[in-house]
């Protein structure tokens, strides 16, 4: 066969296809009119008269078509505004649960169900969130200083004295105040304190000296996987702070398992697992009641297992039971200890800024039961208690890994002293 010969046939297959096309076409248009038709037909039968129907269910049509083109793009502009802002880890980790039957003789096969996408929030600055979450305590600090360093009067013992008290309103505490004042007076004495704007730039620096005291990073890549156990008494934001702690570091690509060692209420495991939907990360689960403790151990080896990088494990802290509560915890690290080499590698103290001083009673509390490594401090937007974290660094010679500054998943930033004066301090 020749060229010629097959470009002919070629041609003429092309040409029955064309007019399949066109016929199809024309079949279409067809169809469309008769849809169109019986939709009048409709439509008169619901009164609307016979000179107008057709025009109305073509209107009727054409709007239903915009708004499913404006549907359309406004849901492809959310997919790819949430693409954007995601890590390429992603939908590898699904939901994990065992029940508390499974763990008997089987504790690392778990069940797996099914996998949640991740949800992201509009962007806003580290920086911007923290200011708003610290704006009640400026406002109520800054306030107080304003109005006592604004009338223009030489600064003296008496201003120092109004501080003081200003600074305690704010929960920096006695004893940290009083580390303040003492400070202050210094300055004064040695004449480096003379106008208000001083006053500032020294009560900062004595701030921020006492934040950057107890500072610390830690080592996350050293271990794998590396354990984190979430404490502290009820209601504080545990569960919330370890969903936010699970999204933020699977954004940032790492591979996060969670333990849900609150078995004291259903409830309390069910909202880990929606936090854990939510973040697209597996929660290691019992069912109420069960032994915190052989969650711990399930999850220590689903994170084995599974080679994550991270297993977060949440627990219960139910005060009133306060023995219980502490052998629990201990219990709890024990059995980390033993399935994971130096587990859990960091143990974190949630507490709840809103309480103000009575969160540094809880803290020496546990404590005594269990090393604490760091503070996460909550609830900083709910309050103009923010002195609360100068207050923890100084008395309990603890870090402040992260803080809390709203109920969004991005609420949650690691706690840079820097930052958080100058958000505390910036005027608005
Ligand atoms: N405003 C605000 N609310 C928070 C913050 N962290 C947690 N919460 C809220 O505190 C309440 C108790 O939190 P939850 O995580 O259940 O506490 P848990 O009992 O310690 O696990 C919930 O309503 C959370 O939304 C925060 O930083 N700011
Ligand atoms: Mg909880």
């Amino acid at each position: 066969m020749d060229i010629t010969q097959s470009m002919e046939k070629l041609y003429s297959f092309a040409q029955e296809q064309m007019q399949h096309i066109v016929s199809g076409w024309r079949g279409f248009i067809l169809w469309l009119r008769h849809q169109f038709a019986a939709f009048a037909e409709v439509l008169e039968h619901w009164g609307v008269p016979v000179d107008k129907s057709l025009s109305l269910a073509y209107t009727l049509a054409y709007i239903s078509l915009v708004l499913v083109l404006v549907f359309c793009v406004w849901r492809l502009a959310r997919i790819s505004r949430s693409r954007k802002g995601d890590v390429a880890h992603r939908a590898t980790c699904p939901t994990v649960e065992v029940s508390a039957q499974e763990h008997d003789g089987k504790p690392d096969t778990p069940e797996v169900s099914a996998e949640f996408p991740a949800v992201r929030e509009q962007p806003i600055s580290v920086y911007e969130r923290m200011r708003n979450g610290l704006a009640k305590t400026h406002k109520s600090l800054f306030g107080k200083l304003d109005a006592v360093l604004g009338s223009g009067a030489k600064i003296n013992s008496a201003t120092i004295e109004e501080i003081e008290e200003i600074l305690v309103s704010a929960d920096f505490g006695v004893r940290t105040t009083q580390k303040l004042v003492t400070a202050l007076q210094e300055r004064l004495t040695r004449g480096e304190m003379q106008q208000a704007e001083q006053v500032r730039t020294a009560l900062r620096e004595e701030i921020l000296a006492i934040l950057s005291s107890t500072v610390y990073t830690a080592d996350m890549e050293a271990h794998k996987p590396y354990v984190m156990m979430v404490v502290g008494v009820n209601g504080v934001g545990k569960t919330t702070t370890v969903g936010k702690l699970a999204h933020q570091l699977k954004q940032q690509g790492q591979k996060v398992i969670l333990g849900a060692a609150d078995t004291f209420r259903a409830a309390a495991a069910e909202q880990l697992v929606a936090w854990g939907e939510r973040a697209d990360v597996g929660v290691v689960r019992h069912s109420e009641g069960a032994d915190p403790a052989a969650v711990a151990f399930d999850a220590a080896k689903a994170a084995i297992a599974r080679e994550a990088d991270l297993l977060i494990v949440d627990t219960a802290g139910r005060l009133h039971t306060k023995v219980n509560l502490m052998e629990e915890m201990k219990k709890i690290r024990r059995v980390l200890e033993r399935e994971i080499s130096g587990a859990p590698h960091e143990t974190l103290l949630v507490l709840d800024a809103t309480t103000g001083q009575n969160a540094l009673t809880q803290a020496r509390l546990f404590r005594e039961a269990v090393a604490i490594d760091g503070i996460i401090l909550t609830k900083l937007d709910g309050t103009a208690r923010g002195g609360m974290a100068v207050a923890i660094a100084s008395e309990l010679h603890l870090p402040v890994r992260y803080i809390g500054v709203g109920e969004g998943v991005e609420d949650l930033r690691p706690f840079e002293p820097e930052l958080f004066v100058d958000a505390l301090f910036e005027s608005r």
